[in-house]
């Protein structure tokens, strides 16, 4: 047979509105898109469903051995190691229609780079999924960013993660200028946890004193003028260097203004939200007793009148990926008990959520269902635009000749009840549980590989493939430096 697999009789999603055709795969790839195929080995019967590219998800928190991050706690940092296995994401992954992710290299304080790597590598190529890294830099010593560095770049590593906030991650302004130039001279990405650590760290203590320990004061710790002080901070010290970068997780029309302002100067800053910032809000943390800490992420989540002010940044194009920024603890594992058990102050409850399954379904209900984007925008925000953006297009977020085979077969008028068991993940529960969808994945593809279908994935784990990233125009420098002078040459 000329093909492998034959997708027919889809509604192909172009990136510019969709065409009715069949898709033939060969080797993995993307090899004819045409009104009819019939000589294919296998076929996947799409019955006029919508045929999406396979999500990619630029954000999420896998396997990670964390010291201390993601929790507020000062003093001697738990470690928490994510449940969530390369296995189990993938499964859940694919059970959402993703087939990629961008998951983060830790660094400890104190320790280089190379050690960690080689552990998250072993670690990573278990799962089914196709992946690349974030490097998060913690510790910006000269050896870690002259020596290094260069060397994760080699190994096709193109993006550096910050945090400025969180004990013990949080990088001073003199660290984060240090981590711009390495990633200017590099040619990396640099992606921004924008909150501020002293401000947070300030109404925290003063909060936690006067007795308001429960979980919704997580919100009351930081609220949205910390996010935007340190977007605008992030922003203005990256146009110092000349560096392009992306501000993680927007949760406010405040912190996206000030995108919004970098890119009316022209400078290549980018935004991503998440379906937390689109859905859940303050009052979720404000549950009896400990419920609440299943809503805990960093940024907080906000209020229903700050999600339309999200959705209209989304539709302005100031922010143009959404990511998960699953990051799940279970309420009966770390998230209940990684430091002092369900009395835990939310200083010490663990923050992020899981939402790698989820991602997808929710974009598309509140935002294609209920006619706030159009399916286009979906395609754009959960495929194209990261793909673009962390260097894996064309190989990645678009169905096109030449590209993976990598497919979400989408029923868009499909009803469901978002549930704990339809997530198929590690995590004991979702923060999404109960909330009603319009558009379901009823198949997915990765590589050419009929990997989820009606909800039953299989796949082999070992057969995910590490995305190796080259050099990329989207990250190059813009070339405007203060007075001329470039105090971050290259090499
Ligand atoms: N925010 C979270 O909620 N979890 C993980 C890290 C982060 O920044
Ligand atoms: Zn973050
Ligand atoms: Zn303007
Ligand atoms: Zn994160």
């Amino acid at each position: 047979a000329d093909y492998d697999l034959v997708v027919r009789g889809g509604e192909v999603a172009t990136g510019f509105g969709t065409a009715r055709c069949d898709i033939g795969i060969r080797d993995g790839r993307i090899a004819a898109l045409a009104e009819r195929i019939t000589d294919a080995a296998a076929t996947l019967e799409a019955g006029g469903l919508l045929v999406l590219p396979g999500g990619i998800d630029s954000h999420c928190h896998i396997e990670e051995p964390a010291r201390g991050g993601y929790v507020g706690t000062v003093g001697e940092p738990v470690v928490t190691v994510s449940e969530e296995s390369f296995v189990t994401a993938s499964t859940s992954a694919f059970a959402g229609g993703t087939t990629s992710v961008v998951c983060f290299v830790p660094q400890w304080k104190g320790e280089g780079l190379l050690p960690r790597l080689a552990d998250y590598e072993r670690r990573a190529a278990r799962g089914m999924l196709d992946y690349s890294f974030h490097q998060i830099i913690t510790d910006p010593t000269e050896a870690v960013l002259e020596r290094e560095v260069p060397q994760i770049v080699a190994k096709g590593i193109r993006s550096l993660k910050v945090f400025l906030t969180y004990e013990p991650l949080h990088l001073s302004d003199e660290d984060y200028i240090k981590v711009l130039v390495a990633a200017r001279r590099n040619g990396c990405l640099v992606t921004v946890h924008c909150e501020n650590y002293a401000a947070i760290k300030w109404r925290t203590e003063r909060l936690i004193a006067a007795g308001m320990s429960a979980p919704k004061y997580h919100a009351w710790s930081r609220p949205s003028v910390v996010e935007r002080e340190a977007t605008h901070r992030a922003i203005a010290l990256a146009e110092l260097v000349d560096q392009p970068i992306q501000v993680f997780h927007v949760s406010c029309e405040e912190a996206a203004e000030e995108i919004a302002r970098a890119r009316h100067r022209g400078l290549k800053v980018w935004g991503e939200t998440c379906p937390q910032y689109l859905t859940l809000t303050a009052e979720d943390m404000d549950r009896p007793g400990f419920e609440g800490a299943a809503f805990m992420c960093s940024p907080s989540p906000r209020s229903r009148e700050e999600h339309a002010r999200v959705w209209e940044m989304i539709r302005r194009g100031t922010l143009d990926i959404v990511s998960s920024d699953h990051c799940g603890f279970s309420m009966a594992g770390d998230k209940g008990k990684a430091v002092s058990g369900r009395d835990a102050p939310f200083r010490d409850i663990p923050n992020g959520i899981p939402g790698l399954a989820a991602r997808l379904p929710i974009l598309f209900s509140e935002g294609v269902s209920k006619g706030r984007i159009s399916l286009d925008d979906f395609v754009r925000l959960t495929a194209t635009n990261p793909a673009r953006l962390m260097g894996l297009a064309p190989r990645k977020g678009l169905i096109a000749v030449g590209a993976d085979a990598d497919l979400a077969l989408w029923d868009p008028a499909k009803k469901v009840t978002i549930s704990n068991r339809l997530m198929q993940h590690a995590i004991d529960y979702t923060p999404y549980e109960g909330l009603e969808v319009t558009g379901w994945p009823v198949a997915t593809v990765r590589r050419g590989a009929v990997v989820m279908r009606d909800g039953v994935v299989q796949a082999e784990p070992g057969t995910g493939r590490f995305l190796p990233r080259g050099p990329y125009e989207m990250v190059r420098p813009r070339g405007v430096l203060a007075n001329g002078f470039d105090a971050a040459p290259a090499g």
